[in-house]
């Protein structure tokens, strides 16, 4: 069905054998190591099916972005040739597909051509490729001999957000792309080990923000103290007090762990223990302890910042 016009590509065996296996990781590679060696105009493809002997899923296994790929080929012919990486959601009407992402076009070199990228994958989606020369399509592809290797075949060049219909499926066929997957656990579209420096938000891509406390002042109430705080970044805070009773005793105040949202002011309730209400209790209303307040912020990944300030607290003897 494809017409197989050699043009300036010159056929070639096809191979699997460079492969090289990736370091223990995260990320998935998927796709398929073939070189290309021979290319079809007016079409493109997407990988079906792998045969036998590639260890490799022709298909998206998990959700993630797709951060890097390569496209290997034989042979450029003389006039510049590009390919694209297109990925491909079944829409549930038999052969039908919507293009859901395309990588940049990319000028190929004879050889392995390695590429960076971010295309937001599911899992299921198919990868694909269209490429041009000289302002027409030309779509290099591998004849492997693996009849296990199948393509399906668009006719001309869907871009992203069209649907389409393959025309076809064919055996011993692949498309020369190989794609890394990476987790994207925020699901903010950048992979989470390359192009992500904070997993743990989608609200940013670079460096966690920092969260830093202030507590500015303390409400004294007959039982308890109420610290009212701000922070610079949403960030659950705990509250935390200590009193030197004398005579080497203390006591310890907390609150509960409360999210603080920037730019408001939170209170957080510091209720006095019993030793602490009864050491107030037989002090004269001019001798008071010293109450020392810490407040904890946690960030994103664990860094804890805290905020100190300090307040005294009168006796309350009647007599
Ligand atoms: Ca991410
Ligand atoms: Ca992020």
């Amino acid at each position: 069905m494809i017409n197989r016009g050699l043009g300036a590509i010159v056929g070639c065996i096809s191979a699997l054998a460079l492969f090289a296996a990736q370091p223990a990781a995260a990320a998935t590679v998927i796709g398929n190591p073939c070189i290309g060696n021979t290319s079809a105009p007016d079409v493109t493809i997407l990988s079906t099916a792998n045969g036998p002997g590639n260890p490799l899923s022709a298909t998206v296994p998990s959700a993630g972005v797709i951060t890097r790929w390569t496209f290997n080929v034989v042979e450029i012919p003389p006039n510049v040739l590009s390919q694209t990486l297109k990925t491909f959601r079944p829409t549930g009407a038999p052969g039908q597909f919507q293009v859901v992402g395309e990588s940049s076009s990319a000028s190929m070199v004879t050889g392995l051509n390695t590429f960076g990228t971010r295309i937001p994958v599911q899992a299921g989606d198919y990868l694909g490729s269209s490429g041009t020369a000289a302002g027409k399509i030309v779509t290099v592809f591998c004849e492997t001999t693996n009849p296990g290797d199948r393509v399906g075949v668009f006719p001309g060049n869907p871009t992203t957000g069209a649907t389409a219909a393959i025309i076809g499926e064919e055996g011993e066929l692949q498309n020369p792309i190989t794609a890394t997957i990476e987790p994207d656990a925020d699901n903010d579209g950048f992979g989470d080990e390359t192009q992500d420096k904070c997993p743990q938000s989608a609200v940013a891509q670079g460096d966690c923000p920092t969260v830093t406390v202030d507590a500015a002042s303390v409400i004294k109430r007959k039982g308890s103290v109420v610290v009212l705080l701000t922070t610079t970044a949403s960030a659950p805070v705990k509250v935390a007090g200590t009193v030197n009773l004398g005579k080497g005793k203390k006591a310890k105040l907390g609150s509960k762990v409360q999210t603080v949202t920037p730019g408001k002011v939170s209170r957080f309730t510091l209720k006095f223990p019993k030793k602490l209400k009864k050491r107030l209790e037989e002090l004269t209303r001019k001798q008071s302890l010293q109450l020392r307040v810490t407040a904890s912020a946690t960030d994103l990944i664990g860094r804890v910042t805290t905020d100190k300030l300090k307040t005294r607290l009168k006796g309350q003897a009647s007599g």
